[in-house]
């Protein structure tokens, strides 16, 4: 991409955050998605830190509105005056739990932990930018978001031994990937819930989840529901409890990246050091398949391996978790044209190719992904990779640009499908971008 196709690319992103901009934060997109996201979020601010570091810190501040008494960042803070989601507030019923937020509505389960990474985004971006805020900002969040991280060590490691458990598919950010719909196939239902779904009034059946993983995604809100939002209560018999991969990679890096604001403001840091190594520990010792080549996310209820081959493994790398030989039988499956890597395409799709479940029209079942490959390319840039890094960002900036600020892309024709003007895809176009100018100036 040149560097006028690259500058028109950044002016139109920056008018979709604009038009999805609603003062304090941001939705992902307009009429599908009108609350506020937290992964969402922390992408919208990792890109927004780039045009305007003001903005993207006040976009991390509504997020933490919704912040509970345990530390939990849920999955959605709620515009009390949207309709048009379900599920909305009144089916979560959140005010159950005395832990959550009285002063404005949240849903009662969390989703991958990006805020420390997006924490030190902005951190960063405004203090090299000499803002005289920054360090105030960091006081602010390192503490909040510590918070958050202790909350995957006190409520969400029920084996001790630093794996965090997600134990709702909503709460992997991944929802209908393969792994959860194995782990949800052998979730029994005791009965079929009833509701409407408003997904499907902006986007078409075959690009979403179907009814039945729908039912399986009420029938575990309504479950947790029954015990108030109480975690310890809930996961003494929860009936889906993954150990994933992507979402523990996650977490070991925004405790790195979060230990590097604590430094910088001369915080104590070890607590996140420690926990960092104890997640990553395990994930090598507990996740790791030696036969296969890869990590498999762990089912904890079953008591099984999920041997869906997703993108997920290269959390690993994004996480500085995989060691050398291990980082490079990763990089084989990365560049395997069977898997991974569509000739003529447009890399990563979510789930392989060669995937019994795989489909390159439904959501996380083979679509490629401006954020996962955004966690890709992060973690080829840590692994000494910066050429292979290049090649997917050149691929990945491409699919906006020919199709548009789409939600989701077809990993062979890049056709786009999901809603359009999807925030993230514009806000971490502009990430990726500026991030390769950069580090062509410094070559
Ligand atoms: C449920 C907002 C969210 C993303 C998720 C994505 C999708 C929601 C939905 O949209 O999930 O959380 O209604 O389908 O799967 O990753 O955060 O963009």
């Amino acid at each position: 991409m040149n560097e006028s196709d690259s500058r028109s690319l950044v002016e139109e992103a920056s008018r979709v955050l604009r038009e999805n901009d609603l003062g304090g934060w941001t939705k992902p997109a307009p009429g599908l998605y009108p609350h506020q996201w937290n992964w969402d979020s922390c992408f919208i601010a990792i890109g927004l830190a780039r045009i305007d570091p003001e903005r993207a810190a006040t976009e991390l501040r509504s997020l933490l509105r919704g912040q509970w008494r345990n530390g939990m960042v849920p999955q959605i803070v709620f515009d009390p005056k949207e309709k048009g989601y379900f599920p909305g507030p009144e089916v979560w019923q959140c005010e159950r739990s005395p832990d959550a937020p009285t002063s404005v509505p949240t849903s009662g389960i969390t989703q991958p932990p990006v805020l420390g990474t997006a924490v030190r985004a902005v951190f960063d971006r405004a203090t090299a930018a000499g803002l005289r805020w920054a360090p105030e900002f960091a006081e602010e969040m390192f503490d909040r978001t510590l918070a958050y991280h202790r909350f995957f060590y006190d409520e969400r490691c029920p084996d001790d031994d630093g794996l965090v458990v997600v134990v709702h598919p909503w709460e992997s950010g991944l929802d209908n990937s393969p792994p959860y719909l194995d782990a949800g196939s052998r979730v029994h239902l005791a009965y079929t819930p009833k509701y409407e779904r408003l997904d499907l009034l902006h986007v078409s059946a075959k690009n979403r989840p179907t009814n039945k993983d729908y039912d399986l995604f009420v029938y575990l809100l309504e479950l947790m529901r029954d015990d108030d939002w109480n975690q310890k209560r809930y996961l003494a018999h929860a009936p889906l409890q993954v150990q994933d991969v992507l979402f523990n990679g996650i977490l070991c890096r925004a405790h790195r990246d979060l230990e590097a604001v604590g430094a910088a403001i001369g915080r104590d840091t070890r607590e996140l050091r420690d926990w960092r190594r104890q997640t990553s520990e395990s994930i090598n010792r507990r996740l790791w398949n030696d036969e296969d080549g890869t990590y498999w996310s762990w089912d904890r209820v079953a008591g099984t391996a999920l041997r869906d081959d997703t993108l997920a493994t290269f959390g690993t790398l994004y996480g500085g978790i995989a060691d050398t030989p291990r980082c490079e039988r990763l990089l084989r499956r990365l560049d395997d044209p069977t898997r991974f890597a569509p000739e003529d395409g447009y890399p990563v799709p979510t789930t392989a190719l060669n995937s019994p479940r795989y489909n390159p029209e439904n959501y996380w079942l083979g679509p490629t992904w401006i954020a996962t490959n955004w966690l890709v390319i992060q973690g080829l840039r840590q692994y000494g990779q910066p050429d292979r890094a290049a090649r997917l960002l050149h691929s990945t900036v491409e699919l906006p640009k020919r199709h548009g600020f789409r939600e989701y892309f077809n990993p062979r024709s890049g056709e786009g499908y999901g809603t359009d003007r999807f925030s993230w895809t514009a806000a971490l176009s502009i990430d990726l971008i500026q991030s390769q100018d950069e580090v062509r100036q410094a070559t």
